[in-house]
C-alpha cells in the first residue's frame, strides 16, 4: 500500500505540512490524522509515532515526529515576530525573523528529542500516573538548524550574576484559574557549551530543511540536545538571564521525581536536566504472533550525554533476562543521538516476552527495574515486548 504522502505527491497535490497545519489552529492537520501517529489529545495536540514507523530512519521525518504541547498553537505573526533578550545583561535585544537568519552564523545539530514521560504507561501499570500515558514513541530525531544561544547571549553580553538562562514560549496554558506561558531553564555552562561541533543549545527555526511545524513551535524554539525535550521550548517570545533557575511552573514544581505531593518533596527533589539511557523494541510489536525460530527485533536505544557519552551495546533476551544476544547497529554512535538496532534470536513456543536494555559508553547499564515516580518521568527500565509463538 502506498503511504500518504506518496499518494498526495504522485496525484501533484504537494501541501507543505507546515502551512497545512498552520491553517488550523491548534493542531497539525496531517499528524493528528496519521494512523502512524497514536493521538493522544487533538487540542493541545499530543501524539506519538508508532513504534513500526519511529525506526524507519535515522532522521525522524517532520510529520513523523512526536507533539506535546501543554495548550494550543499561538497564532503567531512572523513578520511582527521579535524574540527578546533581558535579565542579566549588559545590552537587551529584541531581534526579528531577518535578523536571527541574517545577523547570526547558521548552524545546525542532529539532536533526539523525547519527554520526561515517555514509557509513562509503564509506570502508570505499577500504580496509576496522571499525564499524558505515552508509550514509548514519544521520541524522535531531527537536523534542528538556527543560531547558537551561546552567540545571541554573547551578542547581548552576559553579566557577572549570569547562571540560567530562562526560556518562554508564546503559548499560553490554562492553570488552576489562571493563564502561564510554558518555560524552562537550563545552566549557564550548557547555553555557552560546544561539543565538538555541536552546539550545546540552538535557537532553532528550522526542522530536517523545512521552517519549524507549528506543532514543533514556529518560528523559533530551543533545542538542548541531551536534556528532556520539556527544556526545548517551543514558540520562544523570551530569553530571560538570571543568577538561578526560572521560578516557571515547569522548572519549579514539575519535571522532578517525587513520590508524593507536599511543598517539602518539590522542594527537596532536583530539577531535571538530562535524560537516562533507555532502549526501546519497536519490532515486533506488541502482542504479537509468533512462529518459533529465528525473529528479527529491532528498535532504538538512547544514552545521555552530558561527559560525551553514546550507546555502546545493546542486548536483546528471550528468556527474560537469563541470556542475552548483542545487537548490530544501523547509525553511528553520536552523542545526542539515538542508535536505531537489529537482532536476529530464536524464540520457541515457550517465549513469552523480549527484554532489551543497553549499555552506555562510561558502561552504565539499564537497571531492570527503577522506582516509580507520581508524575510518572524518566522510565528506563528493561524494555518487555509481550508475544505468543505458536
Ligand atoms: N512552549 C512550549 N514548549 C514546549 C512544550 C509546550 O507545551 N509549550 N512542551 C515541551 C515538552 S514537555 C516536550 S517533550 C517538547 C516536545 O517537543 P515536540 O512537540 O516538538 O516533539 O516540547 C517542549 N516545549
Ligand atoms: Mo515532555
Amino acid at each position: 500500500m502506498l503511504h500518504r504522502r506518496e499518494l498526495l505527491k504522485q496525484s501533484g497535490l504537494v501541501i507543505p505540512l507546515w502551512l497545512a497545519g498552520g491553517l488550523i489552529p491548534g493542531r497539525n492537520a496531517f499528524a493528528a490524522d496519521s494512523p502512524d501517529m497514536i493521538v493522544h489529545g487533538r487540542v493541545p495536540h499530543n501524539s506519538e509515532t508508532r513504534l513500526n514507523r519511529l525506526i524507519e530512519s535515522w532522521i525522524t521525518p517532520n510529520d513523523l515526529f512526536y507533539v506535546r504541547s501543554h495548550a494550543p498553537v499561538p497564532q503567531i505573526d512572523a513578520s511582527q515576530f521579535r524574540l527578546t533578550v533581558e535579565g542579566e545583561v549588559k545590552k537587551p535585544l529584541s531581534i526579528s525573523l531577518a535578523e536571527l537568519r541574517e545577523g547570526f552564523a547558521q548552524r545546525s545539530v542532529v539532536a533526539t528529542l523525547t519527554c520526561a514521560g515517555n514509557r509513562r504507561n509503564e509506570h502508570s501499570a505499577v500504580k496509576e500516573v496522571s499525564g499524558v500515558q505515552w508509550q514509548a514513541g514519544a521520541i524522535g530525531n531531527a537536523k534542528w538548524s538556527g543560531v547558537t544561544l551561546a552567540d545571541v547571549l554573547n551578542k547581548a553580553g552576559l553579566k557577572e550574576g549570569a547562571k540560567h538562562v530562562w526560556f518562554e514560549g508564546l503559548d499560553q496554558i490554562e492553570r488552576s484559574g489562571g493563564v502561564i506561558p510554558f518555560g524552562a531553564s537550563i545552566p549557564l555552562e550548557k547555553a555557552m557549551s560546544e561539543h565538538g561541533a555541536m552546539p550545546g543549545t540552538l535557537v532553532a527555526t528550522g526542522m530536517n530543511g523545512q521552517p519549524l511545524p507549528p506543532d514543533h513551535g514556529f518560528p523559533v524554539r530551543t533545542v538542548v540536545p541531551g536534556f528532556i525535550g520539556a527544556r526545548s521550548v517551543k514558540w520562544l517570545g523570551k530569553i530571560i538571564v538570571s543568577d538561578r533557575p526560572s521560578p516557571n511552573h515547569y522548572v519549579a514544581t514539575a519535571y522532578r521525581l517525587v513520590e508524593e505531593s507536599t511543598p517539602e518533596s518539590w522542594a527537596a527533589a532536583s530539577i531535571l536536566y538530562d535524560y537516562p539511557l533507555n532502549s526501546v523494541t519497536c519490532l515486533p510489536s506488541q502482542g504479537a504472533q509468533l512462529k518459533p525460530g529465528p525473529v528479527t527485533v529491532a528498535g532504538f536505544a538512547l544514552a545521555p550525554a552530558n561527559a560525551g557519552q553514546t550507546v555502546r551495546r545493546v542486548e536483546v533476551s528471550a528468556d527474560g533476562g537469563q541470556t542475552w544476544s548483542h545487537a548490530e547497529f544501523s547509525s553511528p554512535a553520536i552523542p545526542f543521538c539515538w542508535r536505531l538496532w537489529s537482532v536476529k534470536i530464536g524464540i520457541d513456543r515457550g517465549t513469552t516476552e523480549l527484554v532489551v536494555r543497553a549499555t552506555d559508553s562510561s558502561g552504565e547499564v539499564q537497571a531492570e527495574k527503577v522506582p516509580w515516580n507520581l508524575k510518572g518521568y524518566m522510565f528506563n527500565a528493561w524494555h518487555h515486548t509481550k508475544v505468543s509463538v505458536s
